[in-house]
């Protein structure tokens, strides 16, 4: 692949979004074709399997069932977007990627990691991010900042739960430094985004 897949992950409330935003303006400022998509979602098929993960009615699904339903909508997306996209050699950031299912289907409910990187393969086409961000924060603080919103399916679990899920990304990041970069996301936005941008010039070679 030409292009460079750069990947955001973390727990509830981390400021991914919030950091994918500063990025992105800044990649435009730089005059570099940047192309975002989120996980679940991104195109039509993977939109759709995301109402189905995210119902908060949907209260009896498996968790092999959804660990699958989050492989579709990745796939599909791969399939339609991300592989096209960096081919043609161009950037592509993502709101979450197969990172995401090991930490939160893995780790957070006891889904066979092995498993889920070995389907993962399949779902992604083996297409790996250059370098993922992992915004780590406290998970009750996380969750204390997004707590005016109505709470998906996923965000409503239990606060254990979600510390799971932090403990599967530090994990990932102990265990793949070079690509996954983990920063301390209890400091300013700006703070936050002083260190992601220092990686992306490095990677972009932006001087
Ligand atoms: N999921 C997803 C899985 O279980 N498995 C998978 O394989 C995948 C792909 C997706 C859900 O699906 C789960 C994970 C999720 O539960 P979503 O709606 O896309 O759901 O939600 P999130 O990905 O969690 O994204 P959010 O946009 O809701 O949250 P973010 O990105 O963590 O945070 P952000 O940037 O929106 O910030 C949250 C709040 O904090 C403030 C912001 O202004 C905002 O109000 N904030 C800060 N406050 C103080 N200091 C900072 N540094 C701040 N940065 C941001």
């Amino acid at each position: 692949m030409k292009g460079t897949l750069i990947t955001f992950e973390g727990s509830e409330g981390s400021g991914k979004s919030t950091q994918i935003e500063l990025v992105r303006a800044y990649l435009k400022r730089k005059k570099k074709t940047v192309l975002f998509v989120r996980e679940p979602g991104g195109v039509k098929i993977s939109e759709k399997i995301r109402d189905v993960l995210l119902d908060v009615k949907n209260t009896k699904m498996s968790s092999e069932c959804e660990t699958l339903l989050y492989m579709a909508a990745r796939a599909q997306l791969v399939e339609e977007v991300i592989a096209p996209v960096l081919k043609a050699g161009k950037i592509v950031l993502c709101d979450r990627f197969l990172d995401s299912t090991v930490a939160y289907q893995g780790y957070g409910n006891g889904v066979d990691v092995r498993a889920i990187k070995s389907i993962g393969k399949f779902a992604t086409q083996t297409i790996k991010p250059e370098i993922t961000f992992f915004f780590d924060i406290d998970a009750k603080k996380g969750l204390s900042r997004i707590k005016g919103r109505a709470k998906d399916r996923i965000e409503r679990r239990a606060l254990r739960y979600h510390n799971r899920v932090r403990k599967g990304y530090t994990e990932i990041a102990r265990k793949e430094p070079g690509r996954v970069k983990l920063i301390d996301a209890n400091q300013t936005k700006e703070e936050i985004f002083a260190v992601v941008v220092k990686h992306i010039d490095r990677l972009l070679k932006i001087h």
